[in-house]
């Protein structure tokens, strides 16, 4: 029975909602708000007009007095059909946000402490069949378990009281996001009538892929509680392709007599791997188990899976001795791991409508995206996020939710890890999107940054990287690999030559530092310069990114008209990374600095494009070496001034468009080399040999071709090498020209590149002959030119759900583009584009 749908909500001061009968069946709640559930305070409290919208100018201190009330939900339900003597009620709470007390009909059904793990209560004696029910829950107010421990803090907004809670860290503000802590019924809550007994666990897992053979073994474990069977149990297993054919097997359940389990082997014929999208086809299986005991069927299960492998190789890398790979291996084929770090797509993650995790999925698999990092600081996610990242074949990093600070080590506090990190072992551990479980971010290598020098060294919270996770994943999965932390290997937990690391070299200023030497945070415009990413040896690059500003009607949805201006209070409120100042030292170094908002908007985008082009292609040339890059950050959870490529509100920045190029399956680049040479690099994902003609031309912005020629290339699977060189003078560079390279096969993107940061490029806007056309009410094809070099040609239409096939491009002169923009949601107009260029 589904317990979700319209609850009612009030608040109360501490301690009076008791007294005045909160919890009682026939209080009077007819005037409290309504809420939805699953859902989110802050929404109603918005919704009812009693707190202001929190992300508009500087609204978000006014909802801090949330935090010291106590918020009480109800809910009236007409209770099941009476009871047989072999049956049972259990009341499931997803997800309760974070402490809770919980009255049935007027009496205490239990308590619950942490906002990721179900709370489950064997309700059957207190559930009133077929009559009225009153189902009452008291969240205590935040604050009232907020410890702030002796610890140092990483950030001014970086809040520790947050760390004595097992409750989405970022609540309590981040370097991009506002401090509102949630409260409520952030997950759906059930009634579940069971019978005889129930399948408590379901572990389907790829055991071995014979290729030759084609033919997969796959094993399934089904695990049950017997509370009234009649007879011993078995388990019918099902799993069925994509087209339809079906494996069958039947298993008696063995062991403890009331918590039997079985493991059933099933022999895949002609099996439908399940592959990244890049690689080849997401199939998936759906997995059917029946639950039996001598009287008949007692429980079903349904779900899906994927048949697939996947493994962390850490070997040595023969060709850069001291070091080892970091690389995923999917299906026995090394990859590389291309895509970005996520973060909860709201503030208020209890209310995050599917469709918008639709939305920003599509997006990263549109950007040539095959892997995502569930960040540490966020929450577990929603099941529908790694349903779709199963479905569009994407791979999911996932980290343990522990962020950027020590955590306590004490029994009680253990044994809530313990329960968490059980809970969700094997909530998730079916989905074949599963890559990694990742024990934190950044715990240890911030606590080796600080405490380098202090010989009791100990990281506190070691206990769950070290012991508590990883035994978890062993006993409960065993098949994804775990790595204990992000960064992490080597001496200094952020090396070059082991492990992953994060790369904050770039952007914070934060100087290279080796284990037992400070570490120096120099924000100057040459230490922030994107240049310093071809400094970067690293294995994996699971981190590393600038921020850029969002479109104008972003801006304007959210800063009043008066505070449109860069730096503004309101702007600055909006930009929680300290000091403000970092992205105009980046663009100090790039761009050069704005005049005015629109110019702001352009060129701190113009920075983060460049940026993030100039590092993935610098990785990615670096294949197999280094085997990955997850760029900081995809998305936001409010309108804000931040690293991502997409923002709040789905907008793509200009980044997004840079790196969607830059994430091509084969990707030509230029590489200038010390010597004053250049050289081009084809690197190709794919996992079959390329060849094609590639013509390469230098050129001057004014339309001058200085040097042109064309040469047949060719490239081994899954791999990354030079294909041509040009020595010192041979391809002469300068501030007023270009070298640019394109695919007559149309292989790879066209790719480009300056001899100079953009603010030093000699060259005018040319004007753009830009003609549009319709080619369906939700359909334009913008047909551009330019009589000279155009660069950063963006096309805009001021709705979110506007796709583009390419934009934020440059345009050779003479080179004609038709770039077709549609929009599902809404009819496109012609005067609804505008296009600029710089
Ligand atoms: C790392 C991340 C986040 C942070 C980002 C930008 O520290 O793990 O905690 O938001 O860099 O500073």
């Amino acid at each position: 029975m589904d317990l979700n749908g319209v609850w009612k909500l009030q608040d109360f001061a501490p301690g009076t909602g008791v007294p005045a009968g909160a919890h009682e069946p026939d209080f009077d709640d007819s005037a409290w708000l309504d809420v939805p559930v699953p859902g989110d305070v802050h929404r109603a409290l918005i919704a009812a007009g009693r707190i202001p919208d929190p992300f508009y100018d500087r609204n978000e201190p006014a909802c801090a007095w949330m935090e010291e009330r106590e918020w009480w939900y109800r809910l009236r339900f007409e209770g099941p059909g009476p009871l047989a003597a072999d049956e049972r009620l259990r009341l499931v709470c997803e997800g309760l946000d974070t402490f809770a007390t919980l009255w049935l009909n007027g009496q205490e059904v239990g308590r619950h402490g942490n906002m990721f793990r179900e709370a489950a209560f064997d309700v059957t004696a207190l559930v009133r069949p077929g009559q009225p029910n009153t189902l009452a829950l008291c969240f205590d107010p935040p604050k009232a378990h907020a410890h702030a421990p002796d610890q140092f803090a990483l950030w001014g907004n970086n809040v520790l009281e947050r760390v004595s809670i097992r409750k989405a860290q970022f609540g309590y503000g981040w370097d991009w996001g506002p401090r509102l802590p949630t409260v409520g019924i952030w997950r759906p809550v059930w009634l579940r009538r069971e019978r005889r007994a129930a399948i408590t666990g379901v572990h389907a897992y790829t055991l071995e892929i014979d290729r030759a053979q084609d033919v997969a073994l796959v094993a399934v474990r089904v695990e049950a509680e017997a509370f009234a069977a009649a007879g011993p149990l078995s388990a019918e297993v099902t799993l069925t392709a994509p087209g339809g054919a079906a494996v069958r097997q039947t298993a008696a359940l063995t062991g403890e007599p009331g918590r039997p389990t079985a493991t059933l082997y099933l022999t895949v014929d002609h099996p439908q791997l399940w592959w990244t999208h890049d690689l080849g086809n997401p199939a998936l299986y759906r997995l059917d188990v029946e639950l039996r005991d001598g009287a008949g069927p007692v429980a079903t299960h349904g779900t899906q899976i994927g048949i697939r492998t996947i493994a962390l190789d850490q070997s040595p890398d023969p060709d850069e001795p001291g070091t080892r790979f970091f690389r995923f291996v999917l299906n026995g084929v090394p990859i590389f791991a291309k895509g970005a770090d996520w973060i909860p797509a709201d503030s208020f993650v209890g209310a995050i409508p599917p469709e918008r995790y639709a939305m920003l999925l599509r997006a990263a698999r549109e950007a040539n995206m095959n892997m995502l990092r569930v960040w540490g600081g966020g929450i577990y996610e929603h099941d529908v996020f790694y349903d779709l990242c199963d479905r569009l074949g994407l791979l999911v990093w996932q980290d343990f939710m522990f962020a950027c600070a020590m955590y306590p080590e004490d029994p009680a506090f253990a044994a809530e890890v313990r329960a968490e990190a059980a809970y969700q072992v094997r909530r998730l551990r079916n989905h074949p999107c599963l890559a990694l479980w990742c024990g934190n971010n950044e715990n240890q290598w911030i606590h080796s940054q600080v405490f380098w020098d202090r010989a009791d060294y100990h990281v506190p919270g070691c206990l769950y990287y070290d012991h508590i996770l990883p035994e978890t994943v062993a006993e409960l999965d065993g098949h994804v690999p775990y790595w204990p932390g992000s960064p992490y290997g080597g001496s200094d937990y952020n090396s070059a030559e082991d492990g992953d690391t994060h790369n904050w070299h770039v952007w914070h200023g934060l100087l290279p530092r080796r284990f037992g030497e400070p570490s120096q945070h120099v924000n100057t415009p040459e230490n922030v310069s994107y240049v310093h990413y071809a400094e970067d040896m690293g294995r994996f690059i699971s981190e590393f990114g600038m921020h850029a500003a969002p479109v104008l009607e972003t801006l304007r949805r959210v800063i009043p008209p008066e505070q449109l201006y860069h730096h503004s209070p309101s702007m600055d409120h909006h930009n929680k990374d300290e000091p403000k100042n970092k992205g105009d030292n980046l663009m100090l170094a790039t761009t050069g600095l704005p005049r005015d908002l629109e110019e702001y908007i352009d060129l701190s985008m113009l920075a983060q494009a460049e940026g993030l082009k100039f590092g993935i292609e610098h990785f990615r040339r670096r294949k197999p070496h280094c085997s990955g890059t997850l760029f900081w950050q995809l998305n936001d959870c409010w309108p804000v001034l931040s690293w991502s490529v997409i923002d709040y509100y789905g907008f793509g920045k200009a980044g997004y468009y840079y790196a969607r190029r830059a994430y091509a399956p084969v990707l030509a680049s230029f590489k200038p080399l010390a010597d004053g040479g250049l050289e081009l690099w084809l690197t190709n994902d794919t996992l079959r040999p390329v060849a094609d003609t590639v013509t390469v031309r230098l050129a001057t912005f004014a339309g001058q071709v200085l040097w042109q020629g064309e040469r047949e290339v060719r490239v081994g699977a899954n791999e990354s090498r030079p294909v041509w060189r040009w020595e010192p003078g041979e391809m002469p560079g300068g501030p007023d020209r270009y070298a640019c390279v394109r695919s007559r096969g149309g292989l790879f993107p066209a790719n480009r590149h300056y001899f100079a940061m953009p603010k030093d490029l000699e060259r005018t806007a040319p004007p753009l002959d830009v003609r549009i056309e319709q080619a369906g009410a939700h359909e334009l094809q913008v047909r551009l030119r330019a009589p000279a070099y155009a660069c950063f040609v963006r096309l805009f239409v001021p709705d979110e759900a506007t796709r583009y096939s390419d934009n934020y491009f440059d345009l050779e002169p003479g080179e004609e583009r038709v770039i077709t923009v549609r929009n599902e949601a809404r009819p496109l107009a012609p005067e609804m584009v505008s296009v600029r260029a710089r």
